[in-house]
């Protein structure tokens, strides 16, 4: 059948105050790029002729500017979900301009279905190519978009013409049925595939096509300042222990890295150890760092639901897909994410932490208790299943006035029952096998910067007994003092006991 193509004006006079929109891409990548720009501009229009003019905005993980940064600062977004970075969105989320549910990242697509978020108007799919039988090859990420696509009662493909049609052949695109009738899902090693390479959608629901051509915009990382060097060496260091010790097999276990500078310094020092072996992901997002291990063959496989790769390396990565093709697979986030596969694959997922506690809950979504950062994203979906869950941050931020090791974290994303290890710049902390008072032994002596060691154990003593022996009104006396005075170190323990 003939599309129509469109501009993104075009399709942006199509949406109304109201609509939900189901967008296709996870992080950056495979994220649709225009029609949301132009979107923004109808909302301002409407807003200056003084009318309500909000939409919901459902994706697979985080996007870019081009979507949550103009649509945030244009005030249009009433409904966000799973998971947003945009500093504008994030200001917009804490004043409470724009509802924002934060939610496991392997969940959405199923929640969807189930109804729990009603119909979806339009489904907005970046394409790297589409057939007249609606065939789609998609971009760099997949997110949610199958079902999207699949419930969305109109389309809109934003066809990219940077992206190669060579993408053909790296996606394993499904939707996975729902219970009571959903199988076990058929993955034993991280490159087996189980759908389709490209996503099928009805033509007749497409209205029409918008011509686009740029890279995802994601920015090149800057080189690992010393703590987050020391972070990665002490990951690895904890990772070369156990492999040794014989508490990981042979043949290692599939990994899973999250997103920003420690996971990138981390994959770097993974690529230089000498004493682990080749090893696959099973991943959210593959950053700049795999695709360099990939090329050494130090990293030989990654299962991913985006390629998070700066422009810079997009445009490496192009022209040479063909040596590629079989090392990645992007998949759903229903199932880059899922715990069935997740737990039978034995990944070992690592993480970064906001604040962690010094029983061993983290908190990896809101600065002192109240604020947004992020969300939870997809580090819950792997924590909670991982053969071994590590958690990162460095043992202070902000110069030292805030200690990322805290009595009792502000706010909990993972709790202790599901966190192994937790690594700083200061050292490990091995929490398997330890009650609540040898855990916290541990995570001071290791973990915490020195200079609030004292404190944290100050704070140990005043506690007058139990399993997890919390003195409920001193338990967040770090996070009063820096409310009171800007500085953790002003803790003072004596005021509340
Ligand atoms: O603030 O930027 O003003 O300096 O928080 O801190 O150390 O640069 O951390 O960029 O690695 O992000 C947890 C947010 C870490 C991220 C989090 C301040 C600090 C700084 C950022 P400035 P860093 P990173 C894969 C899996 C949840 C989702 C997830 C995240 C800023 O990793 O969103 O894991 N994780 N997904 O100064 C107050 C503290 C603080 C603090 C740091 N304790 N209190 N401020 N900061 N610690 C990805 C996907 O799911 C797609």
């Amino acid at each position: 059948m003939a599309f129509n193509y469109i501009t993104a004006a075009e399709a942006a006079e199509m949406i109304h105050d109201g609509m939900t929109l189901g967008l296709s891409g996870f992080t950056a990548p495979g994220t649709p790029k225009a029609i949301s720009v132009e979107l923004a501009k109808k909302a301002e229009r409407e807003h200056e002729a003084g009318r309500p003019f909000k939409v919901n905005i459902f994706t697979g993980a985080s996007t870019s500017d081009n979507v949550d940064g103009v649509l945030s600062r244009a005030n249009a977004i009433n409904m966000r979900a799973p998971y947003q970075n945009v500093p504008d969105l994030r200001k917009r989320i804490n004043a409470h301009d724009c509802h924002y549910n934060d939610r496991h990242l392997s969940e959405m697509s199923q929640e969807m279905r189930y109804g729990f978020y009603g119909d979806i108007d339009f489904a907005i799919i970046e394409a790297a190519d589409i057939n007249e039988k609606g065939e789609i090859i998609l971009g760099t990420g997949v997110g949610n978009i199958p079902t999207y696509a699949h419930m969305a009662k109109k389309i809109f493909i934003e066809l990219n013409e940077e992206l190669p049609s060579a993408l053909h052949g790296m996606h394993d695109v499904i939707m996975l049925q729902d219970p009571p009738r959903r199988p076990a899902i058929p993955i034993y090693v991280a490159n087996d595939r189980i759908g389709s390479p490209v996503l099928k959608v009805d033509p007749n629901k497409i209205v029409g096509i918008v011509r686009t051509k740029s890279l995802d915009g994601v920015k090149a990382f800057t080189a690992p300042d010393e703590v987050s060097k020391q972070i990665g060496a002490n990951v690895v260091r904890f990772l070369v222990g156990e492999y040794t010790a014989g508490r990981l097999p042979k043949e290692f276990l599939p990994l899973q890295s999250g997103v920003g500078n420690v996971a990138n310094a981390v994959l770097y020092d993974l690529g230089e150890s000498t004493e682990l072996p080749n090893f696959v992901m099973y991943t959210e997002v593959i950053q700049d760092a795999v695709l360099e291990l990939m090329r050494k063959g130090k990293c030989t496989f990654a299962s991913t639901c985006s390629m998070t790769f700066s422009d810079e390396t997009e445009r490496k990565l192009f022209p040479d897909l063909d040596f590629f093709r079989d090392k990645i697979l992007m998949r759903p986030a229903e199932l880059s994410n899922n715990p069935e596969v997740i737990r039978r694959l034995g990944v070992i997922a690592m993480n970064t932490a906001l604040e962690a506690d010094i029983f061993g809950a983290v908190n990896s979504t809101h600065v002192l208790g109240t604020r947004m950062m992020n969300g939870i994203g997809g580090s819950g979906d792997f924590t909670r299943n991982a053969y071994l869950s590590i958690f990162s941050c460095p043992s202070v931020s902000k110069g030292g006035l805030i200690s990322n090791i805290v009595p009792l974290v502000s706010h909990v994303d993972h709790s202790e029952h599901s966190v192994d290890i937790i690594v700083t710049d200061q050292g490990i902390a091995d929490l398997r096998g330890k009650d609540p008072v040898q855990r916290a032994y541990e995570i001071i002596n290791n973990c915490a910067h020195p200079m609030y060691r004292p404190l944290l154990l100050d704070y140990l003593k005043i506690g007058k007994g139990g399993q997890t022996p919390h003195v409920l009104n001193a338990a967040f006396a770090f996070h009063n003092a820096f409310n009171a005075t800007g500085d953790m170190r002003n803790a003072d323990f004596s005021l509340y006991v």
